[in-house]
């Protein structure tokens, strides 16, 4: 009874990943387009823009207060990914719908928090903070903001209780906030501190009065961050020939906070910036959960963590326009950023400019429209997968692995549930766009109809 299940394509043996070879198993669900990502490390990259942004939040967290890591290997545990930051056994985020699996215990990680536990335990006085700079991996939307690969970079800072002064440890998180860089823009925050049922204060391991000192301090260590990139982009802008007015019209800096939840920081919260007509995500954060210091081996360390999506941060830097440009090995795009990590290694930012798209190519949009399998239809109907099955994570995924970069958005237009048979029909639209050439009808049409064999063979859908 029930559906057939995905047919699975036959995993590799093993997989070598940064000289590492690793053994795979039924849970192996990785397509070669993510597979060859993993030897990108764009954040490494010579005058890349997301090594590029990457350098310049490192000079806003510097050395030797926070310590950089910028090489862990992609391939981590569950228990690193999940389990040491208190994932529940039956979170989403653990399914293969959502992560890259190299087999039932290890995968490409999905955040560079996979890497909070072990770091922590290196924390210490001289050294309180820390950066993680990493490629990370998830299965997700196609749209210009989101990609299967991007990169994060991870930060914290901690406190030691029985070292701050006078063992005061709210009023020394203060004194601390009192020394960060000023800024007088105007930030939303319309969120208290914390909130018992949305956003909980660490009963038992915080004061509120501390919790409030260390999200203070935390919220406005982002806000500094997010100033700075502000300023350079219209620095760049105007650089680049835009009057300063108009560089300030075109991008008005409004920022927000918004409340968050992470299973491994409380109270959360997410940083907001408007971009592009839009409320654009750059980083969740919040105040770490206590039970994770004392499990990495630093209990009487508190404070705060934050990851940031670095490609979000280079869009606004730069006024790139598409998350697609990363990827792209063409010098029309790579040739606009020469020069600018040993620049700004000193400090040096005059030579930031905005992105200069090359010609725009044309859109193509393709629908594909199918049947699920009927979930009230109980044991009757065994034809394709059942909408409880299908994940519309899973045509995203045909259409990367068919179309690569050439795919700008995939959107559901509409969703409809036969009302005699209960059977449910989903509708898609591909828009297929190069960001390098013209594609041809013809070539559209081919990738398109091989698209629509895949979702078929694979997930035994019905056309319609
Ligand atoms: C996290 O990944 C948490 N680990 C962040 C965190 C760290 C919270 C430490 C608390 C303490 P989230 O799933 O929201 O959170 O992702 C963080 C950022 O990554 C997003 O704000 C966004 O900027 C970026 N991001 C997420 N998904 C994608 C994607 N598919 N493509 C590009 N960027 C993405
Ligand atoms: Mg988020």
């Amino acid at each position: 009874a029930g559906g057939v299940n995905p047919r699975p394509q036959a995993p590799p043996p093993s997989v070598t990943i940064d000289n590492q070879t690793y053994a795979t198993d039924s849970w192996f669900n990785i397509p070669p387009n993510v597979l060859s990502a993993t030897s990108r490390q764009l954040h490494l990259q010579q005058d890349h823009p997301v090594a590029i942004t990457r350098q310049i939040l490192e000079r806003v967290f510097p050395k030797p207060k926070f310590t950089t890591y910028n090489t862990h290997p992609p391939v981590v545990s569950t228990y690193q990914n999940f389990d040491s930051l208190g994932f529940p056994a039956d979170h989403p985020g653990r399914s293969k719908s959502d992560t890259y699996y190299i087999s039932r215990s290890t995968l490409l990680r999905t955040h560079t928090s996979a890497h909070q536990k072990q770091t922590f335990a290196f924390s210490n006085d001289a050294s309180p903070g820390y950066l993680i700079s990493a490629d990370v991996y998830r299965r997700d939307e196609i749209d210009r903001c989101h990609y299967p690969v991007f990169h994060q970079m991870e930060g914290a800072l901690t406190w030691d209780r029985r070292t701050v002064a006078g063992g005061d440890l709210a009023g020394a998180v203060w004194k601390d906030l009192e020394a960060l860089p000023k800024h007088d823009i105007h930030v939303g925050d319309s969120n208290p501190a914390f909130h018992p049922k949305r956003n909980p204060l660490q009963i038992g391991h915080h004061t509120p009065s501390e919790a409030e000192a260390v999200a203070a301090h935390l919220k406005k260590s982002l806000e500094a961050m997010a100033v700075e990139i502000i300023t350079r982009a219209r620095e760049a802008a105007v650089a680049s020939g835009i009057s300063p007015q108009d560089a300030e019209q075109e991008e008005p800096l409004r920022v927000r906070w918004v409340e968050a939840y992470f299973p491994f920081t409380t109270p959360s919260w997410e940083l907001e910036v408007f971009y592009g007509g839009d409320w654009l995500e750059v980083l969740g954060c919040g105040v770490v959960k206590q039970s994770l210091l004392v499990d990495a081996g630093t209990p009487c360390r508190v404070g705060w963590a934050f990851g940031i999506g670095l490609e979000r941060i280079a869009m606004l830097l730069f006024n790139i326009p598409d998350i697609r440009l990363f990827w792209s090995r063409d010098e029309r795009f790579l040739s606009q950023f020469a020069g600018l990590s040993a620049a700004v290694d000193k400090a040096d930012f005059s030579g930031l400019r905005r992105f200069q798209p090359f010609s725009r190519f044309p859109e193509c949009y393709k629908d594909v429209s199918f049947w699920l399998r009927s979930v009230s239809a109980a044991g009757g109907n065994t034809h394709g997968v059942g909408a409880d099955d299908f994940h519309e994570n899973d045509i995203m995924e045909i259409v990367r692995e068919v179309a690569g970069d050439d795919v700008e958005d995939v959107r559901l237009v509409d969703e409809f549930t036969h009302p005699r048979t209960g059977r449910k029909s989903l509708c898609y639209r591909v828009n297929y766009r190069s960001l390098e050439r013209t594609m041809t009808n013809e070539e559209v049409n081919a990738m398109h109809e091989r698209v629509r064999e895949k979702l078929v063979d694979r997930f035994r859908v019905e056309l319609r």
